[in-house]
């Protein structure tokens, strides 16, 4: 632990992040072993404690200990598409409990395994040797720098093939050349060429992903998966513990620290929903009688209509001018699980002080100046939540008030951003999903305010485009109660959108909002140019190409509201091609863009 005095204020910024990627599996960013995650552990336990019941019988072959390994760890669906190197492990694939589920790309498949392992605790994707493998690389870049626990499992040549080197189909450089391009986006990797090692190195990747909330990647060589190998025992599950003495300090530090302020406010982070520790967060709140404030990553980890809730906070991208307000003139922030990116402070418009901060994550727990580490991010929550705590005066500035109706005047006005966003959230309950694309719908999807609480996923760190239309199929295979709502730019629907014919094959029934500005809006907001011209395309004859689901247009409020109140009495895909004005932006955007020219502004003067 280090403690220096503050001298004069100083600004939270995103240096300070602890959550920035940590070292390879088995060392920390400072090099010194990594003790186990926090949440993982509970649920890691829970498992082992489930399935440890049944050993392994002693030798096993390859392809049949994997896919049963991860089956046990939570693993019950795969996306992929399959090569060569690749058949003999699909073939063990399809004979597993794992259900394997072919897309048409692989970006395709590697969005929605993320989506998928979000909800799922762990999921999976599985390709062949380099053109399979890499086509997945972005999106598995997503998943690690969002913490989403993926398994990348590849096949590969054989290790006799590569005996003397030679050149084979889908080789870049060398054998090594995909793994190596892999251990920058994955905290653990292997490729299984020893059958004495094979069954440790799975359950070292396997492990070291639901330890970190961070994809891993597998190598299977195709002459090797049908082997038999020794296997070993589950591991069992050790709960990881924190120092008593730094973990008694941090409490007593935080909790001085909430003792003077007068109006503390706790920003949820996404690390509270990936390690299951929402709960006592809100817990916390309660017993404090501070507001709650989410980001962008993390929207939906707290239900919106909880009376503690404020909004969306992310500098001039906040959803609602009282949630800046109240955060940046709060005297003691308590940032939980949240990563410190440029999207979360508003692409650097946030204010933040670092004298009135804390910011804890399942990597360190940052109290103002000081940094205590060895401390589990679930012992120092529970440590807080169940303190002696004096409740603050607090007064809603805005209470919780149910999405306002859509007046019969109105039903013909034109669409805007805003209006999509504002008629959306009057159909959402807990049974939907909105899956949101980069573009405006991220930005616009800041404004969601529904009256029950719905889910929110978004690549909202990363912003890879093409993800929502995937990752809809992810949501729904993972948890078929929820209804994807799919928010999608038209320049994002031309890159992923074909992805509607595996969810019309898989019966699945995503409704899908094509948000058809013509072309880049968010870019041309930026620097317009012919750049940001795309197709025209037709975006209701995708049912026609890949046989399934209804398309409708809506130019209108009442359209839109028509088309979603129908689409969500059907069972089918449905796509809305949503006809919106080329200069029309959310206010987020627009707020955005003004605090950016006004700061650029000033920096000139
Ligand atoms: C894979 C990828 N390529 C490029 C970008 C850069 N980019 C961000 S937003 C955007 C335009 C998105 O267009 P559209 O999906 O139509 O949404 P709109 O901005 O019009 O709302 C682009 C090209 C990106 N984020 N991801
Ligand atoms: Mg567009």
């Amino acid at each position: 632990m280090a403690r220096r005095k503050p001298s004069r204020r100083t600004p939270l910024t995103l240096s300070d992040n602890p959550s920035a990627p940590v070292g390879r599996e088995g060392k920390s960013r400072n090099g010194r072993p990594h003790r186990d995650g926090n949440g993982s552990a509970a649920e890691t336990v829970r498992r082992a404690a489930r399935e440890t019941r049944d050993a392994f019988p002693p030798r096993m072959p390859m392809g049949q200990f994997l896919f049963d390994y991860l089956h046990r760890r939570g693993v019950r669906h795969s996306f992929g598409v399959p090569g060569d190197f690749a058949l003999p492990t699909f073939a063990w694939l399809d004979k597993s409990p794992i259900k394997s589920i072919t897309m048409c790309h692989e970006p395709g498949a590697g969005f929605a395994a993320d989506a998928y392992s979000r909800l799922n605790g762990i999921g999976l994707v599985c390709v062949t040797y380099c053109v399979g493998g890499l086509n997945v690389v972005n999106a598995i870049a997503g998943a690690y720098a969002e913490k989403s626990p993926v398994v990348v499992i590849s096949g590969a040549p054989g290790r006799k093939d590569r005996e003397k080197d030679p050149l084979l189909h889908h080789k870049v450089k060398t054998f090594e050349t995909q793994r190596r391009v892999y251990d920058e986006v994955t905290v653990a990797s292997a490729t299984l060429l020893e059958e004495e090692r094979a069954a440790s190195e799975i359950v070292r990747c396997v492990e070291a992903c639901l330890r970190h909330k961070r994809p891993v990647y597998i190598e299977v060589p195709h002459d090797m998966v049908d082997r038999e190998i020794p296997t070993v025992e589950m591991p069992r599950a050790v709960q990881p513990s924190s120092d008593p003495e730094i973990l008694k300090a941090a409490l007593e530090e935080t909790l001085e620290l909430i003792d003077g302020a007068k109006k503390p406010v706790l920003l949820a982070g996404v690390e509270l929903h990936r390690y299951g520790l929402t709960d006592i967060a809100i817990r916390l709140a309660e017993r404090l009688n501070i507001p709650i404030a989410a980001d962008l990553l993390s929207k939906s980890a707290v239900r919106e209509n909880h009376p503690l809730y404020l909004g969306v906070y992310g500098g001039a991208m906040s959803s609602d001018k009282h949630v800046r307000d109240y955060v940046e003139s709060s005297d003691c922030v308590l940032m939980l699980g949240t990563f410190i990116t440029d999207m979360n402070l508003g692409i650097y418009t946030a204010k933040l002080d670092r004298r009135r901060t804390v910011l804890a994550t399942s990597e360190s727990i940052l109290v103002t100046y000081h940094k205590y580490e060895d401390v589990q991010f679930g012992d120092y929550l529970e440590g807080l939540a169940s303190a002696r705590l004096k409740p603050k005066k607090f007064k809603h500035p805005k209470p919780h008030s149910d999405p306002v109706p859509l007046k019969k005047s109105e039903l013909r006005d034109s669409l805007t951003m805003k209006e999509v966003i504002r008629v959306l959230s009057l159909h959402l309950d807990e049974n939907c999903c909105v899956v949101s694309d980069v573009g405006d719908a991220i930005f616009g999807a800041v404004g969601i305010r529904t009256a029950r609480r719905a889910e929110f996923i978004a690549p909202a760190y990363y912003l890879s485009m093409g993800f929502a239309v995937p990752g809809g199929i992810g949501v729904e295979t993972a948890n078929p109660t929820l209804r994807p709502f799919v928010l999608v730019g038209d320049g994002a629907f031309q890159m992923t959108g074909t992805e509607l014919s595996t969810a019309v094959r898989l019966g699945l029934k995503p409704i899908v909002l094509v948000l058809n500005n013509d072309g880049y809006g968010t870019m041309r907001k930026i620097r317009d140019g012919e750049f940001n011209v795309i197709s025209r395309w037709d975006y209701g004859k995708i049912c026609d190409l890949v046989g399934g689901g209804v398309a409708t247009e809506a130019t209108t409020k009442g359209e839109l509201d028509g088309a979603i109140r129908s689409a969500m009495g059907s069972n089918t895909v449905r796509v809305i091609d949503v006809k919106l004005p080329r200069d029309d932006m959310s206010p987020q955007l627009a707020s955005m863009s003004a605090e950016l020219a006004r700061l650029r502004g000033a920096k000139k003067g």
